[in-house]
């Protein structure tokens, strides 16, 4: 039984790895974080009694900013294949916290390498890089391909760019099995609930259901190139079933603007939506309604505030994954609008317990996001 050692195990990616993993076989062992509440929602499904004998999911406490802890889950574990997917994960954030993203997530990576390497376990364990599409940052070139030049635009974006090169560094150095993984933004209803899509169809959801009025967006002219984070994690696993450890960019080749992410989200529960204004002042308003939800025509539900701004965008991305497809064999299988439709449902279904709760007459807690 082959083994595996997931760190991030807690995040979206975790989770479907996981599945992934259990289903292929795989005893599989994650890292969580200690927190103050519990954090493992993502794979309370996979969970089994710590009591039985014969387990295929293990969880550890530890953390990517300590060394020692993560050399002693290495050589508890002795794992054939380690998944590094933790990181402070948001771009966003990490302005507002760099010297701890540049911590976890540039020596993070370093740390699991340099663990590797100190155990003697270089020709064994075969690691997995979870780079990012905001490598490539201001645009150079479309579409962006392995050989595309980077130009990393927030404190993540250069932290993760030390993580890459660092991986490149150790499989040239000491003939490790590391690849980067340049995955372009997939989502899904596990998405964390700030990023951008899954902040719309949440608040979709909750505008249909009469428990939000107005959903806040930043920049509505960046254009992602968004796919299923179950796609994705197929693709994580076959980079490393190569032979020669390689670095690919995993993506659907097709980009869509924030705006109109915004307008498919409502015209899945039968809204349309119409944008003017321009910046700070652009408004999305009701332009017609269809179906089980109605909100009456004129009625806003979209405006721009400047607080999700960031310092320095990422404008365009699209990424071009013709190696992984030669190579891998690795296409998406979902396209856009199954995924929006997927996640709408999910999300419809969220908070149709706080609309009892509401018409009930209690009251149902606002986020903040
Ligand atoms: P999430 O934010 O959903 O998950 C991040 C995971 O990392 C969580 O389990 C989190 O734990 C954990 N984590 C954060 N900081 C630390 C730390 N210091 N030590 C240990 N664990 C930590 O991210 P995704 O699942 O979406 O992404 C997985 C990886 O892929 C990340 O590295 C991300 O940067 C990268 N990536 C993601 C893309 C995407 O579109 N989703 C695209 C390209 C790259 P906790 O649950 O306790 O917060
Ligand atoms: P991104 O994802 O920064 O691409 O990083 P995010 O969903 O946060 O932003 C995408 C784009 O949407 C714009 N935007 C907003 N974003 C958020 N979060 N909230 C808003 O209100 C909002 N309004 C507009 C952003 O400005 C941006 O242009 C994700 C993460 O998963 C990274 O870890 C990963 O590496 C990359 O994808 C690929």
């Amino acid at each position: 039984m082959k083994k595996a050692l997931v760190t991030g195990i807690t995040g979206q990616d975790g989770a479907y790895l996981t599945e992934l993993l259990l289903n292929k076989g795989y005893e599989v062992h994650g890292i969580k974080r200690r927190s103050s509440l519990f954090n493992t929602a993502r794979i309370d499904q996979f969970y089994q009694d710590p009591h039985i004998p014969h387990r295929h999911l293990h969880l550890h406490y530890g953390d990517l900013t300590d060394s020692t802890n993560l050399i002693r889950i290495i050589q508890e574990v002795q794992p054939d294949e380690i998944y590094n997917l933790a990181a402070m994960s948001h771009v966003h954030v990490s302005f507002e916290t760099p010297e701890y993203t540049a911590n976890a997530d540039g020596i993070g990576t370093l740390r699991i390498l340099e663990a590797i390497r100190l155990l003697g376990l270089t020709k064994k364990t075969k690691v997995y890089q979870a780079s990012t599409s905001e490598l490539y940052g201001l645009v150079q070139a479309v579409p962006q391909s392995e050989t595309t030049p980077f130009y990393p635009r927030s404190p993540y974006a250069v932290a993760k760019l030390y993580a890459y090169w660092i991986t490149v560094n150790y499989r040239e150095a000491y003939g490790m099995f590391a690849c980067n993984g340049i995955l372009f933004n997939h989502e899904s209803p596990l998405r964390g609930e700030t990023f951008v899509t899954r902040k719309i169809t949440r608040a979709v959801a909750k505008i249909a259901l009469g428990l939000q009025d107005i959903l806040y967006l930043g920049n509505l002219d960046a254009k992602r190139d968004w796919g299923h984070a179950r796609d994705y994690v197929e693709g994580m696993w076959r980079i490393l079933q190569q032979d020669t450890p390689e670095d690919f960019v995993l993506a659907t080749g097709i980009t869509t603007q924030i705006r109109e992410f915004v307008k498919m989200t409502f015209d899945e529960i039968g809204i349309e939506i119409e944008f003017e204004g321009e910046g700070e002042n652009e408004i999305g308003k009701v332009a017609a309604s269809k179906g089980k939800y109605n909100l009456p025509a004129g009625q806003v539900v979209v405006k721009v505030d400047p607080r999700y701004y960031r310092p320095t965008e990422v404008d365009l991305l699209i990424g071009d994954a013709s190696k992984a497809k030669e190579k891998l064999g690795w296409t998406p299988k979902y396209t856009l609008a199954e995924m929006v439709k997927e996640m709408v449902a999910h999300d419809v279904m969220l908070f149709e317990k706080d609309q009892i709760l509401k018409k009930s007459g209690f009251d149902v807690k606002n986020e903040f996001e």
